[in-house]
């Protein structure tokens, strides 16, 4: 057996036999997709960036050459190096080099600064960051550099487009060399937590949980070899990197379209010039695209299915997306601990509309409980616990925290409150955990507290999510000063503290009394949002 990934919880041993048993976990790891992309239609393109084409067999080839580098700059099985690219081939050829390699990616997003780098790095003893040089006006040579003084384990610096002094990504062209044998078993990958905590949480996947994921993925969404994908929101998210995103795209055989930005701008023009058949959006961007297309008079005709997922989307835009888009969509509810939920392609229109989805695996269990973790009677809100073969038992190296986010027989707590409807479709609700989701971007108001209260002028501060028609809601800072502060001032002191940028309050409200308590002394965030529902927190 294998020994996972130290600080990882293991499926107990006879839930994974069977896990394999079903076929489930079938022992290859995540590389594999592409080197059985070369070996089946090598010829074919796998993906698109800009002016850029690579066939699978290039593909598969580059991953080699990148690998081999890797090795020769020193970075070994199991050794965790922090990606944080946008959406460009090397993307796609970091990750794969590294599953290939063994090692394991941490998948940063780009809005991430030197805060959550320089945890990530940290608390993974990150051996290597690799980056790309400058990404919407930001510098992250600067952020690696003063990462990599401060973690003595960050040996590696690699960077896409101008290196500088670092390691040019484009250097990494190792000649062909004997790669080590990956266990399918062992962790692949280490996502993030939306989170609802201080610190975001790291989720260990392993490439036989991963891989099921995606390959189960693959038929519910209608993939096959005709069809391309374009990757417009962040291609390292979970959602289109495995749900089933890039991966699904790839075990397909179908081609992967990349796009900078998920912006109708960047996105429109690839849409028609690669006959896109498939992409996924969070809920704002939906809207913006069906509101850009109507107001320019575009259709897309070869785009046959429209994913909406990461928060959620509301019957009316659901309508409107259905018939202003001419295509199916596929509502998606997923999260990055595991378990996601589809519509099926084939589903009546009104459970299309109305639902999330039911979950990929008929091993998926899912229960609906109250407080007391007792079920609740059938099609009543509840809190949503999920287990099964691609949902996490821990995070990573958080042992405390896994006493409270899971149940003790395993289950993963998801903070959501859902119904289910007599078909097995799940509604979502609303949400038990603490965490502001800002069109899809998941916010721990803990989190962005602890960086407001650590400001000498700021005696205290709540952070909560306000009600937004665009992005669902907007982040809201109150701050109760020792001292005279401004907005500015605040906003400053979280840039200068590497706060990431989609974390930074779209408000900041400026009090003077004390915030309210609840009974056992905690600030009363119920009383907070009437007030700002009323007009003001004072
Ligand atoms: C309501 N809330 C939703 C939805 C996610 C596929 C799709 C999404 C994610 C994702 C993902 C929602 N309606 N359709 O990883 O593979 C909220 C829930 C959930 C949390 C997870 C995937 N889809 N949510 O969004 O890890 O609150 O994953 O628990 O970022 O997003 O967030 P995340």
């Amino acid at each position: 057996s294998t020994t996972l990934l130290e600080g990882c919880v293991p499926w107990p041993h006879d839930v994974a036999e069977r896990y394999r048993r079903a076929g489930h976990w079938r022992g290859d790891p995540l590389d594999s997709i592409v080197r059985e992309g070369a070996r089946r239609h090598g010829e074919r393109v796998a993906v698109v960036c800009g002016a850029r084409r690579a066939t699978y067999a290039e593909l598969d080839a580059r991953v080699d050459a990148v690998a081999s580098a890797m090795i020769e700059l020193g970075i070994r099985p199991l050794d965790r190096v922090v990606v944080q690219l946008p959406n460009v081939l090397e993307l796609i050829e970091t990750l794969f080099a590294l599953w290939r390699l063994g090692a394991i990616p941490v998948m940063a997003l780009s809005g991430h600064r030197r805060a959550e780098i320089a945890h990530f790095c940290e608390h993974t003893r990150a051996v290597a960051y690799v980056c790309a040089d400058v990404v919407a006006g930001f510098d992250h040579r600067a952020l690696a550099r003063e990462v990599k003084a401060g973690t003595p384990t960050l040996r590696h610096v690699i960077v896409v487009g101008d290196a500088q002094e670092l390691v040019p990504f484009a250097s990494l062209d190792g000649a062909p060399r004997t790669l080590p044998a990956v266990d399918a078993r062992q962790v692949a990958l280490l996502q993030l937590s939306g989170g609802s905590t201080g610190t975001p949480k790291l989720i260990p996947r392993t490439h036989d949980d991963y891989l099921y994921s995606v390959r189960a993925s693959v038929p519910i969404c209608g993939l096959d070899a005709r069809s391309v994908y374009l990757v417009a929101l962040p291609g390292a998210h979970n959602f289109p990197l495995s749900s089933p995103g890039v991966l699904g795209a790839l075990v397909a055989g179908a081609r992967v379209v990349m796009s900078r930005e998920a912006h109708p701008d960047a996105a429109f023009p690839l849409l028609s010039r690669e006959g896109v058949t498939i992409t996924a959006l969070v809920p704002p961007l939906a809207r913006a695209w069906l509101a850009a297309m109507r107001a320019r008079g575009l259709r897309f005709p070869s785009l046959e299915v429209l994913q909406v997922g990461g928060a959620k989307l509301g019957v009316e835009l659901a309508r409107d997306l259905i018939e202003g888009l001419g295509c199916r969509l596929q509502q998606v509810f997923g999260m990055a601990e595991g378990l996601v939920c589809y519509t099926r392609l084939d589903d009546p229109l009104e459970r299309v509309i109305t639902t999330q989805g039911r979950p990929i695996s008929e091993d998926d269990e899912v229960r609906i409980v109250d407080d007391e973790d007792r079920d609740v009677p059938e099609g009543e809100v509840g809190h949503l616990l999920a287990r099964g073969p691609y949902t996490i038992r821990g995070y990573y190296r958080v042992p405390e925290h896994d006493a409270i986010a899971f149940t003790r027989d395993g289950f993963y707590r998801t903070g959501d409150r859902v119904r289910r409807m007599p078909d097995g479709s799940l509604v979502v609700e609303g949400r038990a955990k603490e965490q502001i989701n800002r069109g899809g971007e998941k916010i721990a108001p803990a989190e962005l507290e602890q960086h407001l209260v650590a400001h000498p002028d700021v005696r205290e501060a709540a952070v909560l999510g306000m009600h937004d028609a665009i992005v669902g809601e907007r982040i809201c800072a109150i701050v109760v000063g020792d001292r005279p502060i401004t907005r500015a001032a605040l906003m400053a002191h979280l840039r200068a503290r590497g706060v990431a940028t989609f974390k930074l309050p779209d408000r900041v409200e400026l009090v003077s009394d004390a915030l309210p308590r609840t009974s056992v002394g905690k600030i009363d965030k119920a009383a907070l949002a009437s007030r700002l529902a009323a007009g003001g927190a004072s």
